[in-house]
């Protein structure tokens, strides 16, 4: 009985860490990203991180969250367009916000999640992350730094970031 209710509590809390791949085993279904290969291959290497700005597409910024960083550590975004956050976790669950704002966004091991959100003003804010994920929780986060939008320019193809990647 005992191993029942935990069993059943495992599954109710740990969706992530449980649910989600015994759903994958049974069903087949990939993950959208392999946590393992993340830096390696696909929307999330390296050389792809950071802030984009291509033809007909929202301004971008692609983030991987791992303990205890986001990759890259600074990104630079312009003020009064709506700005497309991706991002997804190479380990455990993290989620990314900015502080004074409620914009919060889950960065999963093995999906993608997007949300858009709009800068009213030039200024600074710390991009902490609001999941506990580990020791060094508390010394999590990014940095959005805004700029007026006559100053942002990027070139297709071209990423930005303001920090050590
Ligand atoms: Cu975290």
């Amino acid at each position: 009985m005992g191993i029942l209710l935990l069993g059943v509590a495992v599954f109710a809390t740990r969706y992530y860490e449980v649910d989600l791949p015994v759903w994958r085993f049974f069903t087949g279904e990939r993950a959208a990203v392999d946590p393992l290969t993340l830096h390696l291959d696909g929307e999330f290497v390296e050389s792809n991180l950071g802030v984009a700005q291509e033809p007909n597409q929202p301004v971008t910024v692609r983030l991987i969250a791992q303990q205890y960083l986001f990759v890259p550590q600074c990104v630079q975004v312009p003020a009064g367009v709506p700005v497309r956050f991706r991002v997804t976790s190479a380990d455990v669950v993290h989620s990314l916000t900015v502080a004074g704002t409620n914009f919060q966004l889950k960065a999963v091991p093995g999906a993608v999640d997007e949300k858009t959100f709009e800068f009213a003003a030039p200024g600074e804010h710390a991009m902490p992350c609001r999941e506990f994920c580990g020791a060094g929780h508390y010394a999590m986060r990014a940095r959005v730094i805004v700029v007026p939008k006559e100053q942002f320019h990027l070139q297709a193809g071209e990423r930005g970031s303001c920090g050590p990647r």
